[in-house]
């Protein structure tokens, strides 16, 4: 026999929407983990969703032939009407888009490709450098704003070869404005000011005049590509020219637009995130900030970064990973029941709880990830070495997951940590760093993503370098 899930009494047509009301939906989330225990339920009006913070279930829920990946909510269309959606679309049988941009993306995201679009990433880091050098060290630098210059503009050359030159402006290009609207729009559905909000015309308005110049953006680089020609070997061509091994088709110019828009969305939030908490952690944890830059100086010196530099930044792969293993900056994956799967109650548990087969369960992955059970007691605190390569090959399968899990895990993850690894060696080559605010508490912004909020630092030029 199962046993029912626990969770917080609702009410009335509200559900326990007051319970995960909070300024980080997140934390209100993790909190009700820490009352509730390894698995629990809460509803939002009249849908109940199931959580859990816990690794032990976690680890049963990424077993790919119990359970699989449905797309998350926020991300699906919102219109009811079946159109090309990018990678995030639902693998289902009916849906063939995503299976056909899969088989032709992979090799277009594997290490060659990646490796050959290294100088591109340097040279937007280096608009970077450039910017603070040049601002001095009394600029008080906007990182999560600007790594997400960072981030877009690389994204955007490696991908389709598109220049947002987001250094060279203050205010954000109309596209990313749009963008942000749209995700800010669909991650608040559940807050109390996004269900009011979404209530008012003028506001539907705008987000349908939003998602419309946003699909038309898309649109016209796909048409620019087919109008001009070229041979590079970025994502947009190999989406043009690529055929999927299993029909021998091409993708039609619908769907590229949608893969590229997904890549746009996908490819800069999370990893503008990975860096913004990167830095912060470094800085409140001086001792791994100095060994960072020792060993950027040991390893590369004064000298060009080269491709080959990267994975001899042991400790710095090490850093990003336990930034991801803190503040995973896409904070939640959902794990649903398989069609396929016939058990007659699909349970985790080790058979306590029936997972329910028309939802999915939230896996709350900051809260997995700091599991003391995994981690030992000093789960919660900021230690790379627990990440060199040796003892990171050793933790348990599913412990480090930021990146998703099974076959829909993260396509861009080889792009993600090229771009980071990188970003992390000419800024601390190049900068002295410190806390804008030496007082300054760690604090979080969610929107689909999370991001440290109001951090800023300063960036000394250190000697010798140009
Ligand atoms: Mn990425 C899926 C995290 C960088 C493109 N990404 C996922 C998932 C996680 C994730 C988690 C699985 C989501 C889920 O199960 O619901 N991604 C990250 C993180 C970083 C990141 C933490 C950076 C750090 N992602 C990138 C980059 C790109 C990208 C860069 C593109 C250039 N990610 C994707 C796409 C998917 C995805 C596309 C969906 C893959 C699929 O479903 O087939």
């Amino acid at each position: 026999m199962t046993e029912p899930i626990p969770g917080p009494r609702g009410y009335p047509i509200i559900g326990n929407l007051l319970d995960v009301q909070a300024e980080v939906p997140l934390h209100a989330l993790e909190r009700l983990a820490d009352i509730y225990g390894p698995l629990f339920k809460f509803k939002v009006g009249s849908h109940e969703r199931v959580a859990t913070g816990s690794f032990e279930i976690f680890d049963e829920l990424c077993d790919e032939t119990r359970f699989w990946k449905v797309p998350p909510r926020a991300l699906q269309s919102s219109d009811g009407q079946r159109r090309a959606v990018g990678l995030f679309a639902s693998p289902s049988e009916k849906n063939e888009d995503w299976g056909q941009a899969h088989r032709i993306l992979m090799p277009a995201f594997g290490p060659i490709a990646i490796e050959s679009m290294f100088n591109e990433m340097h040279d937007i880091a280096s608009q970077l450098i450039l910017k603070w050098a040049r601002k001095g060290s009394d600029y008080k630098i906007p990182v999560s704003g600007d790594m997400s210059r960072l981030t877009l503009d690389t994204i955007a050359l490696c991908a389709m070869d598109f220049r947002f030159n987001s250094f060279y402006q203050d205010e954000l290009h109309p596209f990313v404005q749009a963008m942000n609207n749209v995700l800010a729009n669909r991650s608040n559905a559940v807050q109390l000011s996004g269900i009011i909000s979404r209530l008012l015309p003028s506001h539907t308005e705008q987000l349908k005049k939003d998602s419309l110049y946003q699909k038309k953006v898309s649109q016209d680089l796909v048409q620019y590509r087919r109008d001009h020609p070229t041979d590079k070997k970025d994502l947009l061509n190999a989406m043009i020219y690529g055929k999927d091994p299993r029909s021998g088709q091409t993708m039609r110019d619908e769907l590229i637009a949608a893969n590229m828009q997904t890549f746009l969305v996908a490819g800069h939030e999370t990893t503008s995130g990975l860096l913004s908490f990167a830095f912060l952690l470094m800085l409140k944890n001086p001792s791994t900030y100095f060994a960072a830059q020792q060993e950027v100086d040991r390893v590369i010196g004064k000298g060009k970064v080269e491709v080959k530099h990267l994975n001899q930044l042991k400790y710095i792969n090490a850093l990003l990973r336990e930034t991801l293993r803190l503040t995973p900056t896409a904070p939640a994956i959902t794990r649903s029941v398989r069609p396929e799967n016939k058990e007659e109650i699909p349970t985790v548990g080790g058979g306590k709880w029936a997972v329910p087969r028309d939802g999915a369960v939230i896996c709350l992955l900051g809260k997995i990830q700091r599991d003391p059970k995994v981690w030992g007691d000093d789960a919660e605190e900021f230690k790379p070495e627990r990440m060199i390569d040796e003892k990171f090959e050793k933790i348990p399968k599913n412990a480090w997951k930021p990146f998703g899990t099974g076959l829909r895990a993260c396509i861009g993850r080889a792009f993600a940590w090229q771009e980071a690894v990188l970003a992390v060696a000419l800024i601390l080559q190049n900068f002295d760093l410190s806390l804008d605010d030496p007082k300054y508490e760690f604090k979080v912004v969610q929107t689909l993503t999370i991001k440290p909020k109001d951090f800023f630092m300063r960036a000394k030029l250190r000697p010798g370098i140009v």
